[in-house]
This record gives structure tokens, C-alpha cells and sequence, in this order.
């Protein structure tokens, strides 16, 4: 409870915590609401976001020598051109947010065992193309996403075998057109208590722990230009699970390197939420560990989450602003971070709406845009870390 504020009715209600509308982050008794320390911080009606010229995100980013860009959807970026015509402005890069899994939607990468159909994920490529955007890859290995027909049909015989051909197919296919590959996704979870740390995910389980350097080998060999990298989340709080989760993405790194694994950056997801203790100190250490590594670092998948924020729009949007700049000021400090990705663009698309629904049903607003594709607080956040971050 150190953590937490006491704060009076007057001050929550101002806040916009209706009597129902709390979220998780507020306690309610009948005289004080709790409110999250991190909360009560980030929350600073005072703070200015204010941006001076015209740019996007993409020019800020480039002009200290980074990238910015998003990870989108197939069915939204070929159906929405309001969308399409901010990732044009905006994005220097572009994440398939689903085309490149094995299996999501219903019109999946691995269809079946023997097939691939890269229909939509050709169709982000040429959009990339198209329009000057580089394209990232996510992702090759990971335990989610798996087609129905890989349990049955996956065994220890022929997991080499099936990890080979689907490596090799779809890294070979867009080789010299894609930027980076995320190779292994989220193989780190320290509740799995094994001495490695190691997630035990399909794969481990089929294969053993060399399975992550294999794919990056069979990645490397089928594209020796493209950024392969490690990607993981729960890497960004001053939590002991966070820092669990830190010291074993190190080990695993360290492992990689030393035994020659062609492994160049690490993807830090960056799913943040207010509520969590974040310390500045703490994540400038980890990137600096991880880029003594020789190592470069890419935060991939960044957005806020405002499940347990008050319901008021203009308290909402200043507390996310606030920890985009905070995090993103930490993070850019670091020279081995060249880009900043978010997970979806504009609110009227985010995985959060679904996946972390706020209790009063209020729409989420995790991302730059809102719903109509109006820059939103975070946008001015995001530009104000850029021109504020060292050249690289
Ligand atoms: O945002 C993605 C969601 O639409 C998919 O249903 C889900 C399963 O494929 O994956 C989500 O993206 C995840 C990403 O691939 C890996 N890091 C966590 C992301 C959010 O869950």
C-alpha cells in the first residue's frame, strides 16, 4: 500500500471516477478512493505536451536516426483509407499485425500442414512497397497463433523438419524486402521455473532449448541481410517479476551471443500501463546491458493501456501522454534503440478493446490517433521524445 495515494472523494470525482466507473486502479471505501501512486504522478494537469512544427512522427524519428511505425491489420489497411492515408504520413514502418503468424483470422499464413498462403501477407508487402515503408516481420517462432492441425501433427520425428520449411519458405520469400524478423517471440517466462527460464512452449517441448538458435540459424542462412530478433514483453517495470524476467532475457542473450547465434537486435513489446511502478533508472540499466551485447534494440509493439484509468477523456489521455514521454524519454537515451513501434495506430483499431475492456465499457484509447484518426495527446508525447532524444 506504500504505493498508493489517499485522495478525497472531491479529488476522484474531479478525477472522473464515478461511483461505478472506477477502474480496477481505484479502491473505493465509503470516505477516500485509493488511487495508484504512478497514476497520481503521470496525472499532472500542469504538464505541457506542447510540439513545435509540422512534421510527422516518421521525419521526427529520422531526423536523430530513428524509425517509427505500426503494426496494422490486412482487413483494416485495405478497407479503411482514412487509416491507410495516416500510416502513409506517418509510419516509416510496417508490421503485419497478423499475416506473417502461422495461423490467425480466416485467412491464415499455414492453412495446412503442406500449404502456405501469403495472399494477405504479399498484400502488406506490395502496400510497403508501395509506399516506401519497411516492412517488419512477426513472427516465425512463438506458442501462440499455432494452426488447429499442428498438435496432431507436429511430433518430436518431423518438429525439425517443420520448423525448417516454414523458416525457410517464408523468410526466403521476402528476403532483401523485409527490414527485420521478429525470429523468436516471447520464449522467456520466469513463473515456468526452469533454471534457463525458458518458456516450456510447444516448441521446447519438441525440440529442446536449442530450438531458438536453430531458428535464428535457418533464419540467417535464408536472409542474411534482414535484423533478426528476439522479441519479449514484461522487460519495461521496477517489479520483481519484471526484473525476473530482465536478468532471464539477459542469460538467454548472453547464451546466444556467446555460442554465435545470429541473433543482431531485441524487441522490447512495450505494453504499457500506468498503474505499474516505472523506473527510469532500472530500464537505461537493462539497455545498456543489452547493448553491450553489441545489440540493437527496437521497441516493437508499444501502447497504453487504460483499463484502470479514470473514465474522464482529458485525464485519460494526459496520464497515457505522460508515460509514452516518460518511457520513451528513458528508452531513446540509449543509442542502440533505432526504432519505436506501436501496436496498431489509431484507437478505432487496438487489440485492447478486446483483450482489456475497461469495466464502465468506455472505449480504450491506447494509441496516437482516436477513433476519428485525430492526433490525441499521445501523438504529441510520442513527437516530443523524438526531438528530444540524442541523434544516433
Ligand atoms: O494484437 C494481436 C491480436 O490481434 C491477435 O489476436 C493476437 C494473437 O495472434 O496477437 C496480438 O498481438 C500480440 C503479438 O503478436 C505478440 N505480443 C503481444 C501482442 C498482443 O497480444
Amino acid at each position: 500500500m506504500n504505493n498508493d495515494f489517499l485522495v478525497t472523494r472531491r479529488r476522484a470525482i474531479k478525477l472522473g471516477f464515478g461511483m461505478f466507473a472506477g477502474g480496477v486502479g481505484a479502491v473505493t471505501t465509503s470516505k477516500t478512493i485509493v488511487l495508484n501512486h504512478q497514476i497520481q504522478v503521470l496525472d499532472n494537469p500542469n504538464r505541457k505536451f506542447s510540439i513545435s512544427g509540422n512534421f510527422s512522427l516518421k521525419e521526427r524519428a529520422a531526423a536523430k536516426g530513428l524509425m517509427y511505425g505500426a503494426a496494422i491489420q490486412y482487413s483494416q489497411l485495405s478497407s479503411d483509407k482514412e487509416l491507410a492515408n495516416i500510416v502513409k504520413h506517418e509510419c516509416r514502418v510496417l508490421v503485419p499485425e497478423w499475416e506473417l503468424k502461422w495461423h490467425v483470422g480466416k485467412k491464415p499464413l499455414r492453412p495446412s500442414p503442406y500449404n502456405f498462403d501469403f495472399t494477405r501477407a504479399d498484400w502488406m508487402a506490395n502496400f510497403a512497397k508501395t509506399h516506401g515503408l519497411l516492412l517488419r516481420g512477426h513472427t516465425l517462432v512463438w506458442h501462440e497463433s499455432l494452426p488447429p492441425w499442428f498438435k496432431s501433427t507436429v511430433n518430436r520425428q518431423n518438429a525439425k523438419q517443420f520448423l525448417e520449411r516454414h523458416i525457410k519458405t517464408v523468410v526466403k520469400r521476402y528476403a532483401g524486402k523485409i527490414h527485420s524478423w521478429d525470429v523468436v517471440n516471447e520464449a522467456i517466462d520466469t513463473s515456468d521455473h526452469r533454471s534457463d527460464g525458458l518458456r516450456t512452449t510447444p516448441w521446447l517441448k519438441l525440440l529442446g532449448p536449442n530450438y531458438i538458435d536453430l531458428a535464428f540459424r535457418l533464419a540467417a542462412e535464408s536472409d542474411p541481410q534482414a535484423l533478426l530478433v528476439y522479441n519479449d514483453f514484461g522487460l519495461d517495470y521496477d517489479t520483481p517479476q519484471n526484473e525476473a524476467k530482465r536478468t532471464a532475457v539477459l542469460k538467454l542473450l548472453e547464451r546466444l551471443k556467446s555460442q554465435g547465434t545470429p541473433i543482431h537486435a531485441l524487441g522490447i513489446q512495450a505494453h504499457l500501463s500506468p498503474n505499474r511502478n516505472f523506473n527510469p533508472k532500472k530500464l537505461r540499466q537493462f539497455l545498456r546491458d543489452v547493448a553491450s551485447l553489441e545489440l540493437k534494440i527496437m521497441i516493437t509493439e508499444m501502447d497504453v493501456k487504460d483499463k484502470k484509468l479514470p473514465l474522464d477523456i482529458v485525464v485519460r489521455d494526459r496520464i497515457i501522454a505522460g508515460l509514452y514521454e516518460d518511457y520513451l524519454a528513458a528508452a531513446l537515451d540509449e543509442q542502440a534503440v533505432i526504432a519505436v513501434i506501436n501496436w496498431g495506430l489509431s484507437d478505432r483499431y487496438t487489440w485492447l478493446s478486446e483483450f482489456q475492456p475497461r469495466r464502465d465499457q468506455a472505449p480504450v484509447r491506447p494509441l496516437p490517433f482516436d477513433t476519428k484518426m485525430q492526433r490525441k495527446l499521445a501523438w504529441n508525447a510520442i513527437a516530443r521524445s523524438f526531438d528530444q532524444a540524442p541523434e544516433r
